[in-house]
């Protein structure tokens, strides 16, 4: 990551939230974009949810990755204090493997929208947040053309392998 302003926010109602997350982060890594990193959490922190939600325009903060498990409201209380686009990411949780998680963020009512990621896939957030970005910063919608082209090379090089 470089000393540049973080553009992108990503947060998660624990610390355990932060395996899942690494996702997103290693794809701002590899997109050399610098993301702050912080434990928000909707419950245990209201207060810290609230002021990092509304202080997140005027951080320079173009868009939040938010995880969370269990009953996520993280995702939604945040999209509902910033005119920001949030990313949601459903973290697997113990009892119910992330339905619960899933099903709390991806089901918010008409008016606020959460973009939801399936569970646990915090590297489709970190890329849906580079791809927002690259609407207005074109070198970055070069490096996503160069990202799937490796894409897709990996596939093609594991079918020669096959083929061999
Ligand atoms: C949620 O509760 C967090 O997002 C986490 O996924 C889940 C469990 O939190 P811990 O008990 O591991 O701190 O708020």
């Amino acid at each position: 990551m470089t000393n540049d302003r973080p553009l992108v926010g990503i947060i998660m109602g624990s610390d355990s939230d932060l395996p899942t997350m690494q996702g997103a982060i290693a794809i701002c890594e590899e997109f050399a974009l610098t993301c702050e990193v912080a434990i928000v959490s909707a419950h245990r922190t209201p207060d810290r949810m609230v002021n990092y939600a509304q202080t997140a325009v005027q951080r320079g903060l173009k868009v939040i990755i938010a995880g969370a498990g269990g009953a996520a409201h993280l995702p939604g209380m945040v999209a509902s204090l910033t005119p920001l686009p949030v990313i949601g990411v459903p973290v697997p949780s113990r009892h119910l493997q992330g339905i619960d998680s899933l099903y709390s963020i991806v089901q918010m009512p008409a008016g606020i929208p959460v973009a939801t990621v399936a569970i646990g896939n915090a590297t489709n957030a970190g890329l849906l947040a580079v791809q927002i970005l690259a609407t207005y910063q074109p070198q970055l919608q070069e490096k996503i053309v160069t990202y799937r082209q490796k894409l897709s090379e990996s596939v093609l090089n594991k079918q020669t392998k096959l083929d061999n």
